[in-house]
């Protein structure tokens, strides 16, 4: 009877093997779409300027219907246009703020850091958030001031923010941030004047979301 038990446990292992093993492998295909997941936002914000081309696009648009009408405006950077307090290295410069990928950083070596880019086109920022990075909550953003501009050279405070607390896990979005009465700019600028915990003298962020709300 011990021989009988040993050999169906060691039979009731291999099926937990097993199914462990399936599920990792199902993991990865739901990875797979995740993936394809992140490419469809950029789809329905192109079409999100255009409304009529949102509404005949049903199966991207209604994943998230209470945002489906409101453009990404990281979609409306001009890349080429961003510059800043540069990053610890070639890699984690300002740039990787808006590329939607939250495995890329901004990761500046000191506190106080600000970016600036130009947008293709006058765009209202209605809200924004913050996606925490790989490590190191202690860099998360913890004061900021944004800014907009029509020329590039006299700058309009939008929002201020002192004291947030952003999430301390990694990759995570924060809470959002509401622009009272957004206007048109081309031109935006981004300084975070405070972090987490004073002294850590590194600032970073993976990415900085903003949008457009549709107009009704
Ligand atoms: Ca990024």
């Amino acid at each position: 009877m011990g021989k009988m038990k040993k050999v169906l446990a060691l039979l009731v292992s291999i099926l937990i093997v097993s199914a462990s093993a399936a599920a990792l492998y199902s993991c990865r295909n739901e990875a797979g779409n995740v993936d394809n997941d992140t490419t469809a936002p950029t789809t329905t914000a192109a079409a999100g300027g255009d409304e009529t081309a949102g509404a005949t696009k049903p199966e991207t648009t209604g994943g998230d219907e209470t945002t489906a009408a409101d453009i990404d405006l990281q979609t409306k950077v001009d890349i080429t246009t961003v510059s800043g307090t540069p990053g610890a290295n070639e890699s984690e410069g300002p740039a990787n703020i808006f590329d939607g990928d939250s495995s890329t950083k901004w990761c500046a070596l000191q506190e106080g850091v600000t970016v600036e880019w130009k947008m293709v086109e006058p765009v209202k920022v209605s809200y924004y958030y913050f996606t925490t990075a790989n490590d190191a909550p202690e860099r998360n953003p913890a004061s900021w001031v944004l800014y907009g501009s029509t020329d590039g050279e006299n700058w309009v405070e939008i929002d201020k923010v002192e004291g947030a607390t952003l999430p301390t896990e990694f990759f995570t979005d924060s809470e959002k941030y509401t622009v009272d009465n957004p206007q048109a700019y081309e031109y935006y600028k981004l300084e975070i004047t405070a972090v987490a915990v004073p002294g850590t003298n590194v600032t970073q962020f993976s990415e900085f979301n903003f949008y457009q709300a549709s107009e009704k």
